[in-house]
């Protein structure tokens, strides 16, 4: 959970005043060369707050040919010490923990999660994330290796290039952070493109991206739909693309991206995270943080562990506790200080999530609790509990994004780790149990990126992340997250005469 204690959130700007609706070039903002707009809405009450300039393919080719142009060979930004880069992602992070209350106030608005977690978690985590890689700008270095003959061999870890990122809607500001920090402390250009549900955020952002004194086209961001990511995806001057999305999406980008220059991919995508509570463990404390695994952020979680298997033992016990628990989740404004649970993101989404409990319904599984719709304003669902889900059923294989639990039995270990990795992804997973010979055997068999230890959706920036099987590849944050924006080059100099 987060470190920061509510005490320390400061009030928020209720409405916050949106500044900045355009699109971002070479530290410019655009209108669109189509004149189109589209509306960002409020999820809370389904009313406009803005109209934003649609990018489409042109905005884009404009906005990849200045990052391109930020790039070349004795641009400022090629010849800046790599040190200078850290220093301005620095000044970035400062500015960002600087307007952090405005910024979650937007967040809130357009996303619909609760404030005061997009403080601390959104929004100050991604001034922890940007602050990391910043450190890492001038410290990611090449090797001088003892290679055979008479050379000189050493490597030097080069930017990529031109990276498209394309991110998703439920953690608008934090993808950014977690795509634009080590992409620019390794000394890449960027093209994004924000959701087109949650563009607001991004578009402040890139404003303090020029306030930093980040020299023009190394930044640039471009809202817009899928078809300006297809754009992105497309244009042969990118030599990378990092996306965070849906499964469908991401296979779709692995695909354009092989079709005409071969670009690199980090996908990070959808998740059916197993979460697995064994008998020996404190059933309170693994209640709560099996309830905090699904419906966090709306149950709009990635790595959500949206299959909780427990043990035969407790089962029932669990099943009554989860659904104590669900009742007096609060849902309501995100603004009030007393709400854990917004609005989903949007009509599609929470029609989507409302399906998908009939069909759990249909299937057999036992609603103890929710099931429909909260309110009749905005686009609320509210906290659903199933029991006796079983492995077939719909709403264990689908990911669902939304407030929905399923609680499954086990009762033998080794039927478990298959029941687990029974799935096409391979995203995250948790295991709660006091048994240390259990927890490892489990870690051991889990095929996913993330296994958490009696907790659950703790990420940072200095630990890797990323998917196993269809949830993705590549991992982003930590050292690791570096790798996937730098190119190798190994230089082999001839010399005279070698020596030890
Ligand atoms: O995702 P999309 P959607 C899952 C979740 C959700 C489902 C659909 O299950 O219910 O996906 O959500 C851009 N080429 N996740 O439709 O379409 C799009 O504009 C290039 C999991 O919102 O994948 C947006 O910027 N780009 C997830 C981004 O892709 C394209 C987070 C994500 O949108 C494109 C969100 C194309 N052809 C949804 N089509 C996670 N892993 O956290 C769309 N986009």
């Amino acid at each position: 959970k987060c470190n920061y204690s509510q005490a320390a959130v400061p009030k928020p700007h209720d409405p916050p005043q949106v500044l900045y609706s355009g699109i971002f070039i070479n530290n410019e903002w655009y209108k669109s060369k189509s004149g189109s707009t589209f509306e960002t809405i409020n999820p809370a009450t389904g009313k406009v707050i803005t109209e934003i300039q649609q990018g489409s393919r042109e905005d884009i080719d404009v906005a990849v040919d200045a990052a391109y142009d930020a790039f070349r060979f004795g641009s400022p930004w090629r010849r800046m010490d790599a040190s200078e880069r850290g220093r301005l992602l620095y000044k970035l992070a400062d500015l960002m923990e600087r307007d952090a209350a405005y910024l979650a106030s937007l967040e809130t608005l357009d996303n619909g999660k609760p404030y005061h977690v997009a403080y601390p978690i959104d929004v100050l985590g991604s001034v922890k994330v940007i602050r990391y890689m910043a450190g890492w700008a001038d410290k990611n270095h090449g090797k001088t290796i003892p290679m055979d003959g008479e050379f000189f061999c050493y490597t030097r870890h080069e930017p990529v290039g031109v990276c498209g990122q394309i991110i998703p809607w439920n953690f608008p500001l934090l993808m950014m952070a977690w795509k634009i920090g080590p992409a620019l402390a390794t000394g890449n250009t960027v093209v994004l493109k924000p959701a087109e549900q949650t563009p607001l955020t991004a578009l402040y952002t890139a404003e303090l991206v020029k306030e930093a004194g980040f020299p023009p086209g190394v930044l640039n961001v471009v809202p817009g739909f899928g078809d300006a990511g297809a754009a992105l995806v497309q244009n042969t001057k990118v030599d990378k693309i990092a996306f965070t999305g849906s499964t469908e999406v991401g296979k779709k980008i692995q695909q354009a991206s092989g079709q005409f220059n071969l670009k690199r991919t980090t996908l990070e995508l959808g998740g059916k995270s197993p979460n697995i509570i064994l008998a020996d463990v404190d059933i309170e404390k693994a209640v709560e943080a099996a309830h905090f695994g699904v419906f966090f952020n709306q149950g709009q979680v990635c790595c959500a562990g949206t299959r909780t298997f427990v043990e035969d033992k407790i089962y029932d016990e669990f099943v009554e506790r989860s659904v104590e628990r669900a009742k007096q989740r609060t849902v309501g404004n995100p603004f009030h200080p007393d709400t854990e649970q917004g609005p989903q993101i949007d009509e599609t989404q929470m029609n989507k999530i409302l399906s998908l409990i009939e069909q759990g319904t249909k299937d057999g599984a036992r609603l103890v609790h929710g099931g429909d719709r909260h309110g009749e304003e905005g686009y609320y669902v509210k906290p659903t509990v199933f029991a006796d889900v079983e492995d077939h059923h719909t709403i264990a294989k689908e990911e669902i994004f939304g407030p929905v639990q399923q609680l499954m039995r086990f009762k033998d270990l080794d039927e478990l780790i298959d029941r687990a990795n029974n799935t096409d992804y391979g995203l995250a997973s948790a295991v709660f149990s006091k048994d240390i010979d259990k927890v490892n055997y489990i870690v051991q068999g889990i095929k996913a990126g993330t296994v958490w230890v009696n907790t659950y959706n703790v990420l940072s920036a200095q630990s890797p992340f990323g998917g196993f099987k269809d949830s993705g590849h590549g991992r982003e944050m930590g050292q690791y997250g570096l790798s996937q924006y730098t190119e190798v080059k190994t230089v082999i100099t001839s010399i005279p005469q070698k020596n030890s």
